[in-house]
């Protein structure tokens, strides 16, 4: 059976109208260190070149301990169709005696995508440049056999509102089958039981098979997994198979009695890819947007400037418009104060002129008086 990138073939119009030029499809891979996501991502993408001749692919490889948020970009053309796959391979946490945070990171980081992506969006005429919304999120859990742990429930919560979370055994060839099956009861019963929100494929009603395909999905969730860069020859003669190598025998990636990593690939690079898609767009980001919208986000500051401020433009005109009518009515005053005084000299004047006039007739009178008596003076 072929598992090629299938998307070429996706009869969906408003996903090829929606990217006539290609389409993004964005993996993330979270989970403690060591647990495999890195060789699981080298796993896939040899496997999916290997089925996949005409692709072309650019990725670093080198086995190194993920120390930040590493995007790999890979580029698959189909048919004139280019798939760009970008690789979102995460730090893992549970190193530390305090973990508390250690997720933090990567809760931040599909939130980023969703914000900056509505920033893009509110601006129209703009080329999208930025796309990094995650469309699957696989959460690695540790083959202990048991449960899930308390951390793994509350990192799987956070990503499961935000994203299409995929939960994935890792190193599945530790586990024999009956621990395997045992393991997988005991993490979906957690799940149901913690209300986890996880990624369920359709099920098309009108199409029997897949609706049966879709079902076996659902049943083999969380997936296990197994991941090997190492190739083995397995049968003599035919091309050598990713695999891991014990004193036993050989675990294949790619043989469905050994794991369910051709599930998972199918899933996620051939059938249910348009869905991870859609849902990211029509039920993840839509949540983020509204819930970004109904936020209280902060007031901006109402330390409106006096200057600008209308308010006190008018108190201030109507401060200055009463002190000069205060001047006016005082400089009224001081005018009639000053017309009262004028007029009084006027008539101290006049009352003065009147007594000199009065004295100098006296004067005479007195001069007449002494001539008439012959008093020299
Ligand atoms: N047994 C087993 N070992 C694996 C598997 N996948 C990876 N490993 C080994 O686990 C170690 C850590 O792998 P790595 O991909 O760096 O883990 P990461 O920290 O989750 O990225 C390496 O030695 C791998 O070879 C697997 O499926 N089974
Ligand atoms: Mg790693």
């Amino acid at each position: 059976m072929s598992e090629q990138i299938g998307i070429s073939n996706l009869p969906n119009q408003r996903y090829k109208l929606a990217s006539k030029n290609g389409g993004y499809f964005t993996l993330m891979v979270a989970g403690e260190s060591g647990l495999g996501k890195t060789t699981f991502i080298n796993t896939l993408f040899q496997t999916t070149l290997k089925q996949s001749p005409d692709a072309k692919v650019r990725h670093k490889s080198d086995i190194h301990k993920t120390v930040e948020i590493e995007i790999t970009r890979a580029e698959l053309e189909e048919k004139n169709y280019t798939l760009r796959l970008n690789v979102i391979d995460t730090p893992g946490f549970g190193d530390n005696i305090n973990n508390r945070n250690a997720f933090q990171p990567i809760v931040d980081f599909i939130d980023d995508q969703h914000d900056l992506y509505m920033k893009q969006e509110q601006q129209p005429e703009r080329a999208r440049a930025h796309d990094l919304r995650v469309h699957a999120c696989l959460y690695f859990i540790r083959p202990t056999g048991h449960t899930l742990k308390p951390l793994d429930v509350e990192v799987m919560k956070k990503l499961g509102s935000r994203c299409n979370l995929i939960p994935v055994i890792a190193k599945a060839d530790t586990l024999s089958p009956n621990e395997m099956l045992d393991f997988k009861n005991n993490i979906r019963a957690i799940i149901e039981a913690q209300d986890i929100r996880i990624y369920s494929p359709p099920i098309d009603h009108e199409d029997q098979g897949a609706a049966e395909h879709a079902r076996q999905l659902i049943e083999s969730m969380p997936f296990a997994v197994i991941g090997s860069e190492d190739l083995h020859e397995v049968t003599p003669g035919a091309a050598p198979v990713a695999g891991r190598k014990y004193p036993w025998g050989i675990v294949e990636v790619e043989n469905d009695q050994h794991c369910d990593f051709r599930k998972l690939r199918s899933l996620l690079l051939r059938i249910n890819m348009l869905d991870l898609i859609l849902s990211t767009e029509e039920l993840h980001y839509e949540t983020y947007r509204s819930l970004r919208l109904s936020d209280d986000v902060p007031e901006r500051s109402h330390e409106i400037s006096r200057i600008n401020n209308p308010k006190f433009l008018e108190e201030e005109k109507a401060l200055r418009q009463a002190f000069s009518n205060q001047v006016k009515v005082e400089e009224q005053r001081f005018k009639q104060w000053e017309q009262n005084i004028n007029t009084e000299r006027a008539r101290l004047n006049h009352d003065l002129s009147e007594i000199q006039e009065q004295i100098k007739q006296m004067e005479d009178q007195i001069k007449k008086l002494e001539i008439s008596k012959g008093i020299k003076v």
